[in-house]
C-alpha cells in the first residue's frame, strides 16, 4: 500500500476552513483528518459535528478521516452524516460495546478503524483485526496538537504492523501524533500507511502548502 497523507484540519487556519479544504482537495491529497473531541475522553473540544457534516459539501476527491476522541462515539454518527468513503476511527478505550460500534460504522458504508491511545497495549487489537478496516495508533497523548512523541512509539507501530500482517489481512495502519518531517520516514519504515500531518509538518508556519504536501508525500512512499 502506498503511503498517504491525512492533514489535520484542527491545525489549519480555522478562520478559513473552506479555503483550506479546497486547496488540499485540489492538490490531490487522499484524506482530511477531522478530530472530534467531547471534553471527557480527552480534555479539549475542537471540530464540531455540524462542521464535520458540512465538509462533505466542499470535498470533491479527498475522503474524510474522522477521528472520534469521545466516549460512546456512535451517538455522533448521524450528526456527522457518516457514510460511504469515510474512515471513522473510534477509540478502543471509549466504547462500551466496540463490536456494535464497528458494525454500525460498516453498516453505513464507512471504514471502521480502531484507535489506541499511548497507554493501551497493541494486544487488545488481536480479537478485532478480523472485523475492522484499519488501525490508528496514537503516538502522542490525544487531545492537543503540538505534543511530543511518546517514547516507544516506533516499537509500537512495528508491533501493530506485525500483528496485522500475521492476521493475514492487509489492513492500513494510520499514525497520529507528532508525525514530523524528521520522523515520518521512520514511521513509514515501521509499517505506517496513513500519516496525520499537523503542526509538526505541513502546518508549520511559512510553508507553501503545495510544496510541503509534495515533500511529505515523497518522504512516506
Ligand atoms: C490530537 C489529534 C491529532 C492532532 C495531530 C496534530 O489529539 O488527534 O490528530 O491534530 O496530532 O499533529 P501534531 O504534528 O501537532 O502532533
Ligand atoms: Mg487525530
Amino acid at each position: 500500500m502506498r503511503g498517504m497523507l491525512s492533514p489535520s484540519l484542527m491545525c489549519a487556519d480555522v478562520l478559513n476552513l473552506q479555503r483550506e479544504l479546497t486547496v488540499l482537495d485540489e492538490l490531490g491529497v487522499d484524506y482530511i483528518h477531522l478530530d472530534f473531541m467531547d471534553n471527557h475522553f480527552v480534555p479539549n473540544i475542537t471540530l464540531d459535528t455540524e462542521l464535520i457534516k458540512k465538509t462533505k459539501s466542499v470535498l470533491k476527491h479527498m475522503k474524510r478521516d474522522i477521528h472520534i476522541m469521545a466516549f460512546e462515539p456512535q451517538q455522533y454518527f448521524d450528526r456527522m452524516e457518516i457514510g460511504e468513503g469515510d474512515i471513522v476511527s473510534v477509540h478502543y478505550e471509549a466504547c462500551g460495546d466496540l463490536g456494535a460500534v464497528i458494525a454500525d460504522i460498516r453498516a453505513r458504508g464507512a471504514k471502521a478503524f480502531v484507535a489506541i491511545s499511548p497507554d493501551t497495549e497493541p494486544d487488545v487489537l488481536s480479537q478485532w483485526l478480523g472485523k475492522i478496516d484499519g488501525v490508528l495508533v496514537m503516538t502522542v497523548y490525544p487531545g492537543f496538537a503540538g505534543r511530543p512523541i511518546v517514547p516507544g512509539s516506533m516499537e509500537k507501530l512495528r508491533a501493530v504492523r506485525k500483528m496485522i500482517d500475521e492476521s493475514g489481512r492487509s489492513l492500513p495502519l494510520e499514525v497520529d501524533g507528532h508525525v514530523s518531517w524528521d520522523l515520518c520516514a521512520e514511521m513509514r519504515a515501521c509499517g505506517a500507511d496513513i500519516f496525520v500531518a499537523g503542526s509538526s509538518s505541513l502546518y508549520q508556519k511559512g510553508l507553501d502548502i503545495g510544496q510541503a504536501v509534495e515533500r511529505m508525500t515523497e518522504l512516506v512512499q
